[in-house]
Formats: structure tokens, C-alpha cells, sequence
């Protein structure tokens, strides 16, 4: 089953639509594998962060189905001509975790969808919707080179809102083949993932989550720690593996990291869609309403029972 397949059978599923979803969802894929090639080829890092972005805007652009497009990589959004224009808003980090290119580390793109209302001119606040609007969201690893090329993989994860599918690229046929299906995230976890760098500077509730996942109070085990430092990879692990990725407010950065529109909420859309949650501190993720295209969030997401217990240190506090 190839992706293309996929999603056009995943469409046929509307009878109303006109396939404008599945050649949107094409040009995505189409772009995901122009970044691939350009990073396996090893281009400069600040090379690729801009060709990545220019070539993600150019397939999305082309697919004559997008009307605006808010990248990581750019201070405003791109409003896409009236001639070349369609129902769809595509938000994107076209290379995450650029930094950490050079020690072959993955990183990848991410992407969420939105539909513009009808009838209406399109504005910025197509795309100011909270998370649960997005039609559809995903993200594609670029796995870390061994040796030139030879032993890339692939990983493109993906969901149109019914459970979350996970594709591998076969060199060979130069084609996503799906090879995870209906992925679940496992209830609980064995695992937490967190800069713990910044703990001097956490609040309570999460100061006393990861005290408790290296000292648990119940007589269970500890947790183990795994953080690679890019988020594809780290939610990508913990969507296989089950277990809680965290990238919390400190004292620093009182909003956390992460950002809400294009790392946050698609993510976020993936982990609900696997049976996990995503919770901000205060509320569930996907019911944030973004005031900004670049705004940030602090994020706690992963396996359902390991998020259930933060919220509750969180809902304590108040
Ligand atoms: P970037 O968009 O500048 O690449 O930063 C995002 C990355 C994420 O991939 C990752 O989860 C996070 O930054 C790691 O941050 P830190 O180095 O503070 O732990
Ligand atoms: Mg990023």
C-alpha cells in the first residue's frame, strides 16, 4: 500500500470531495522527499534550513490547493496568488531540529492542515484556529546517514483524523510503502524525555513529575530518560514506544519552547489520534486558540496514563 493509495482511499471515503485533499497531500509528500534528498546529499546546515523551507513552499504552492502558508522559517505568512489558490492552510516546520545535522542525528519536517471557510476572503485567522480544527497533521524523519545514503530510513507518519498510519520510504520504488498501520501509543510508559538542563528553572509540577519518575512513590519502577534533542525523533519514539516527551515553561522561557502552530499542535493531533493526550500546563492542547502564527506553548504529550498524571500535579496547583 503506498501512500498515494492510501489516501486516496481514505478519500473515497467523502463522497463530496473533488480529490483537492489527496493532491494536496501529494505535493506535502512530494516536498517531504525533496528535503530528504537535499539533506542526504549534506548541503550546510543554514543551506538547508532555507532550501528546505523554498522547496516545501514551492511544492505546496504548485499543488494549486493551498491559500496560506505559515512556515517556522518565515516571519509572515505566505498568501498564496488568488489565480493559484485553494481551500487549504498548510502549517510547517520544513527542517526541525536543524541542529543537530551535523552529527547525523534525525530531524524532520512537520505539517498541519487547515481548511479556509467558505466564501470568504482568506485571513490570518484561517490559520489562528486551535489544534482540533486541523484536518490533518504529520511529520516526516529523515534518519541519520550511515555512510552516504545507504542506510537511510524514512519515516513519514500521518493522520486525516481517523488514527495515525506510518509510511517508510523504499529507495527502490522511490515510494512511502505503509508499514505501520493504525499506530497506538501504549497507556503507560517506561520512558520520559526532557531537556533536564533547564531544571533549575522549572516550576513545581514539573519538577516534582520527573522527581517522580526517577523516585517513584508507588513502589513502581523508574522511568528511563531519553532525549535526543530533536523533536521528531523524540515524539516519534514515544509514539512507538509509549512514555511522555516534555518540554515544559521554566523561569527562562515562561512559554516554553516549542511552537504552537506547526510543532505543537500537529504532534499534539497525532498523539490523540494514537489513544495518547497532549496538555499544555493548563489546558488540553488542542483546544489552545493561538493569537500568533509564531507563538509558543510549553507541551507535554505521549502515553495517556503519564500525561493523566502530570495534569493531575498541574490541577493541584490551581
Ligand atoms: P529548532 O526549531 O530551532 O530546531 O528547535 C526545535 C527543537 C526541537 O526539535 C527539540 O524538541 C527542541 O528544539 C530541543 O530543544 P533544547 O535543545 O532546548 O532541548
Ligand atoms: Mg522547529
Amino acid at each position: 500500500m503506498t501512500i498515494t493509495r492510501f489516501v486516496l482511499n481514505e478519500q473515497s471515503k467523502y463522497p463530496e470531495s473533488l480529490g483537492d485533499f489527496s493532491i494536496l497531500l501529494n505535493h506535502i509528500v512530494l516536498g517531504c522527499k525533496f528535503v530528504c534528498s537535499a539533506v542526504n546529499k549534506g548541503e550546510e546546515q543554514k543551506k538547508l534550513d532555507v532550501l528546505s523551507n523554498e522547496v516545501f513552499i514551492k511544492a505546496l504552492v504548485s499543488s494549486g490547493r493551498t491559500c496560506i502558508l505559515v512556515s517556522e522559517e518565515d516571519d509572515e505568512a505566505t498568501f498564496v496568488e488568488p489565480s493559484g489558490r485553494g481551500r487549504y492552510c498548510v502549517v510547517f516546520d520544513p527542517l526541525d531540529g536543524s541542529s543537530n545535522i551535523d552529527c547525523g542525528v534525525s530531524i524532520g519536517t512537520i505539517f498541519g492542515i487547515y481548511m479556509v471557510k467558505d466564501g470568504h476572503e482568506p485571513t490570518l485567522n484561517d490559520v489562528l484556529q486551535p489544534g482540533k480544527n486541523m484536518l490533518a497533521a504529520g511529520y516526516c524523519m529523515y534518519g541519520s546517514s550511515c555512510m552516504g545514503a545507504m542506510m537511510m530510513v524514512h519515516e513519514l507518519v500521518l493522520s486525516t483524523g481517523s488514527g495515525v498510519n506510518g509510511f517508510s520510504l523504499d529507495p527502490s520504488l522511490g515510494e512511502f510503502i505503509l508499514t505501520h498501520p493504525e499506530i497506538k501509543i501504549p497507556k503507560k510508559g517506561k520512558i520520559y524525555s526532557v531537556n533536564e538542563g533547564n531544571a533549575i528553572n522549572w516550576d513545581g509540577p514539573t519538577a516534582k513529575y520527573v522527581e517522580k519518575c526517577k523516585f517513584p512513590e508507588d513502589g513502581s519502577s523508574a522511568k528511563s530518560l531519553r532525549y535526543v534533542g530533536s523533536m521528531v525523533a523524540d515524539v516519534h519514539r514515544t509514539l512507538l514506544y509509549g512514555g511522555i516527551f516534555l518540554y515544559p515553561a521554566d523561569r527562562k522561557s515562561p512559554n516554553g519552547k516549542l511552537r504552537v502552530l506547526y510543532e505543537v499542535f500537529p504532534m499534539s493531533f497525532l498523539m490523540e489520534q494514537a489513544g495518547g493526550q497532549a496538555f499544555t500546563g493548563k489546558q488540553r492542547a488542542l483546544d489552545l486558540v493561538p493569537t500568533k502564527i509564531h507563538e509558543r506553548s510549553p507541551i507535554f504529550l505521549g502515553s495517556y496514563d503519564d500525561v493523566e498524571e502530570i495534569k493531575a500535579l498541574y490541577n493541584a496547583e490551581e
